[in-house]
């Protein structure tokens, strides 16, 4: 009695367990592209089985901490972070998770579609390291977008260390948008204030109410500027973007206090810190009161990421639910034999298929856009696919995992199977980066007097359709059903954006 230990789920390689990436791929990438690609991801699999999934549960196991004094009462704020988690950030630079997305090499949209495939193997093993790389990303993008490669010194440096394979050089970034008063509206919330110094140079004073990854080494964020007459502008045009060291060569903090670290429902493994900024040397970038549409860049490559995110933790889930459901035996027969056990299994597996898909049409487009080779149907098809790919994944996530847990029974609840973590993780992401209803209005705000996206939209539809070559009767049902939807989805967009314009709908508001 007592003697039965029931086998655990097995961790496979997750891109050659993946029932359907290998394929996408096969079908997306030029063949001499897609076997460099696949034979990466592959091996990158076996180092997120080997190796990988246990630094993430280790940053897991062994949280962050904040001393902010020394034994003497001397203000330190020293920031402990478990050595897994300084790995990790190391094995991100090797691994090239950053700089594959820039790389030339390819053709152009090769890139992204092999950085987001191998974002996703990594994610719901990462310890949330994916968080720091999401924003470093953006970083990338929102300096490269500003021009500032070779002509200002901190983003040039910022430009080259973030995106660096050298795990000595490399540097991470933070995102500091949200303040007490509002995240998601971001301009009636920023209390944080810019006086100059000289030229581009600044000291920021405020309150940061969020800030991940703060073992970070630049930040973005955004402040308004002080005139002479000590005057700030007020709303979104007030706000600029600016560029900043979180600390010094030697180590110390650049005018910033850590307050304290969140004490979270999750994201646990992920230092995250209200900050005081108390006299920040930082620099502008970019010109003042267009500190919204500067961030926007980092916004939108963040989002794509945090979609990655939601799918990397469906996708585990499922994947090793249908591994236990081999070896769990119910009613003298494994799980996998019952039927209404498969179909649940199936049904989340359908959901995934669909999202995962969207997202690497959301990759492609994006590789496309950043070399210059995108149609403007494709800008605006990247625009909208945005946003409702990260709300959609979002919002799947939470549902779909917890329905991924109850597939082990009460071992699914135990910590100590560190199933638990997934659904704590999964729930962060409809919320940060936009939450699904901030999301929705910036949808209309694509929308928004654009007649040329919905014609972008619809033509892409039936392009899809017309592909989709089929005799089947069923099959032409649905399609002429799914015009029959976009016709009436047309008419619905075209109302709710101009409610928009007429401001019955406020988007600021
Ligand atoms: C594991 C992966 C994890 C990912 C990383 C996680 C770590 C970071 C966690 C975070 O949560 S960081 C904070 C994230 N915060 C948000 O996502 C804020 C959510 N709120 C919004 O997105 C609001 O819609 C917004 C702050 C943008 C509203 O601001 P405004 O100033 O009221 O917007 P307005 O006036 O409509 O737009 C200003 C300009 O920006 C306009 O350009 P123009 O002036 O040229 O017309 C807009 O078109 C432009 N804009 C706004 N959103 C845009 C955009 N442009 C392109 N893309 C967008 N998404
Ligand atoms: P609110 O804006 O108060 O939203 C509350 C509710 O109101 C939501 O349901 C929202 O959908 C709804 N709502 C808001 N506006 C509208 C509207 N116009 N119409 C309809 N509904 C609306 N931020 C950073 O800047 N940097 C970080 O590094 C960072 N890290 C984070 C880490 C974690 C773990 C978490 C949980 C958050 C982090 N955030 C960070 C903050 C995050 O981006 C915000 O919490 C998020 O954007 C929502 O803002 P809020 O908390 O102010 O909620």
């Amino acid at each position: 009695t007592g003697g039965f230990s029931q086998a655990a789920p097995t961790l496979h390689n997750p891109y050659k367990d993946d029932p359907i990436l290998d394929r996408a791929l096969r079908r997306m990438l030029p063949q001499e592209c897609y076997e460099k690609v696949a034979s990466d991801l592959a091996r990158f699999g076996d180092r997120v089985v080997s190796e990988i999934e246990q630094l993430g549960r280790q940053a897991e196991l062994e949280q962050p901490k904040l001393e902010q004094q020394d034994a003497w009462g001397k203000r330190i704020d020293k920031l402990v972070v478990c050595k897994e988690w300084y790995r990790l950030k190391q094995i991100c630079a090797e691994e090239g998770i950053i700089a594959i997305g820039y790389e030339k090499d390819q053709d152009p949209y090769v890139q992204r579609l092999h950085q987001i495939s191998k974002l996703f193997l990594f994610a719901p093993s990462a310890g949330l390291v994916t968080c720091p790389m999401a924003m470093t990303d953006g970083a990338v993008k929102t300096l490269t977008a500003l021009n500032l490669n070779g002509k200002h010194k901190l983003a040039t440096e910022a430009i080259e260390r973030l995106q660096s394979r050298d795990p000595k050089r490399a540097w991470t970034s933070g995102q500091w948008m949200t303040e007490k008063k509002g995240g998601s509206d971001v301009a009636g919330g920023c209390d944080t204030y810019a006086i100059n110094i000289e030229g581009d140079k600044y000291r920021l004073h405020g309150y940061k109410w969020f800030s991940s990854a703060v073992d970070a080494d630049i930040a973005l964020t955004l402040a308004r500027v002080v005139d002479a007459d000590g005057n700030a502008v007020a709303g979104s045009r007030g706000l600029s973007l600016f560029l900043l060291r979180i600390r010094d060569d030697d180590g110390n903090l650049n005018g910033i206090q850590m307050v304290r670290l969140k004490n979270k429902l999750g994201t646990k493994q992920l230092p995250t810190a209200e900050l005081l900024l108390d006299g920040v040397i930082a620099y502008k970038i970019g010109e003042q009161g267009r500190g919204v549409a500067g961030i926007s860049n980092m916004l939108n490559i963040t989002r794509i990421h945090n979609s990655v995110a939601s799918l990397g933790f469906m996708r585990r889930i499922i994947s090793l639910a249908r591994d236990y459901a081999t070896k769990r035996i119910v009613f003298g027969q494994p799980q996998a034999k019952w039927p209404l056990h498969t179909s649940t299994i199936a049904k989340m597996e359908v959901d995934v298929r669909g999202t995962m898909l969207l997202l690497l049409e959301s990759a492609r487009l994006l590789g496309l856009s950043e070399a210059g080779k995108c149609t403007d149907v494709e800008a605006l098809l990247l625009r909208l696919i945005t946003p409702v790919l990260k709300l959609y994944a979002g919002k799947q996530a939470v549902p779909l995992v917890s329905e991924g847990i109850e597939c082990f029974g009460g071992q699914g609840y135990m910590e100590d199977t560190g199933l638990p973590t997934l659904l704590r993780d999964a729930q962060v992401t409809p919320i940060w980066e936009g939450t699904t209803n901030v999301l929705s209005l910036d949808v209309l705000r694509v929308f928004s007097g654009r007649d040329n996206v919905l014609q972008a939209f619809g033509k892409r539809v039936e392009q899809l359709l017309q592909n989709a070559k089929t005799d089947n009767e069923k099959l032409n049902k649905s399609k002429e059903e799914i015009r029959k939807a976009l016709k009436t989805l047309q008419t619905l967009l075209i109302k709710a954006s101009d409610s928009a314009l007429n401001d019955s709908v406020r988007i600021d508001s």
